[in-house]
């Protein structure tokens, strides 16, 4: 495992909209070359311990995303990105490439501007407005399926809207529980019985990949500030503590589909904290099939907070994480 050779690891930890994000810097895995699909796959088979040294107590905890940043196979690209969690790997994440641009900023590796991404689900476009403000054009979002209804043990019959924004989302209006962040752990019980029920009874995305996130959706706390707020409980059973990027893409494509979005409308995104993400869309002309999608456009300001090192201790039986 090549993590034993790695005694040092460089990060820059930032933090969008309350959610945090630990970039690598310097330090990580040879994870060879070919496109971000491939370097994820020789990253989850070969170095997963790394993920874990990274983002698992003690270093982190559960709610941090890591992104591990790659030289892009199109050289014009910014950099190439591989975003990570405690359970696992994300295909794109929202909050993330905010985070990861501003972190480029702060390195000097990019100025003020548009900017591309390359990641394991498509090259994304970002334009970088200042020190902490991004707007990114996500991947082609849709909604898979309308009105999906779920029997969950112990709550009942719960009916969602399947939707791809990069990640796979269940998204519910209709669950009578109050969005509040002291609800959190009742929050999370509920998402993650609906996670399994879904998982159980063989509900998942287009390509047959489960559904890995949850998403609730309510009235925001001052409408003249947000339109919705939202609780969205990721893979590895932390609530993402801003309004999710790729989640906010997918209500975005639900609310274009039933025709309550027209392009260029703004949506503004509540987090169960109270950040706020404000998304665009545009139909995506090259869409595959006669499905409705759109190109969404998520802004949001992110803030590092910290350049570390983290240090790998050969002796500590816990240098891989808990
Ligand atoms: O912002 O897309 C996002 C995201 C996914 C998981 C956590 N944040």
């Amino acid at each position: 495992m090549s993590v034993q050779s790695h005694f040092s690891i460089d990060v820059v930890d930032s933090h969008t909209g309350g959610e945090p994000t630990r970039v690598i810097i310097a330090g990580g895995p040879d994870l060879g070359s070919g496109s971000m699909a491939d370097r994820l796959q020789r990253f989850r088979t070969q170095h997963d311990q790394f993920r874990s040294a990274v983002i698992c107590e003690p270093r982190g905890s559960d709610v941090w995303v890591g992104a591990m940043l790659c030289t892009p196979v199109n050289p014009e690209s910014a950099a190439g990105v591989l975003f990570f969690n405690n359970v696992g790997y994300l295909g794109m994440c929202g909050h993330g490439t905010i985070g990861v641009a501003v972190t480029l900023a702060r390195q000097g590796l990019i100025a003020p501007g548009a900017h591309r991404l390359e990641t394991p689900v498509g090259d994304i476009s970002f334009v970088l407005h200042n020190n902490h403000r991004v707007s990114l054009d996500n991947v082609s979002s849709y909604r898979y399926r309308k009105s999906v209804c779920v029997e969950v043990p112990g709550i009942g019959s719960v009916t969602g809207d399947v939707a791809w924004g990069g990640n796979w989302f269940f998204l519910i209006g209709d669950h009578g529980l109050p969005l509040e962040a002291d609800q959190a752990g009742h929050l999370t019980d509920y998402c993650w019985r609906v996670r399994q029920a879904l998982k159980q009874q063989g509900i998942c995305g287009e390509d047959g990949t489960e559904i890995d996130h949850i998403e609730l959706f309510g009235p925001p706390s001052d409408p003249r500030k947000a339109d919705s707020k939202n609780f969205v409980l990721c893979p590895g059973k932390a609530y993402d503590r801003s309004p999710c990027g790729t989640g906010t893409s997918a209500k975005l494509a639900c609310l274009y589909a039933d025709g309550l979005l027209d392009e260029g409308q703004t949506w503004r995104q509540e987090s169960i904290i109270g950040s706020v993400f404000e998304g665009k869309v545009r139909k995506d002309e090259d869409a595959p099939d006669g499905r409705p999608r759109i190109i969404p456009t998520i802004t949001g300001s992110a803030y590092v907070c910290a350049e570390s090192r983290l240090i790998m201790d050969p002796e500590d039986s816990f240098a891989y994480g808990i």
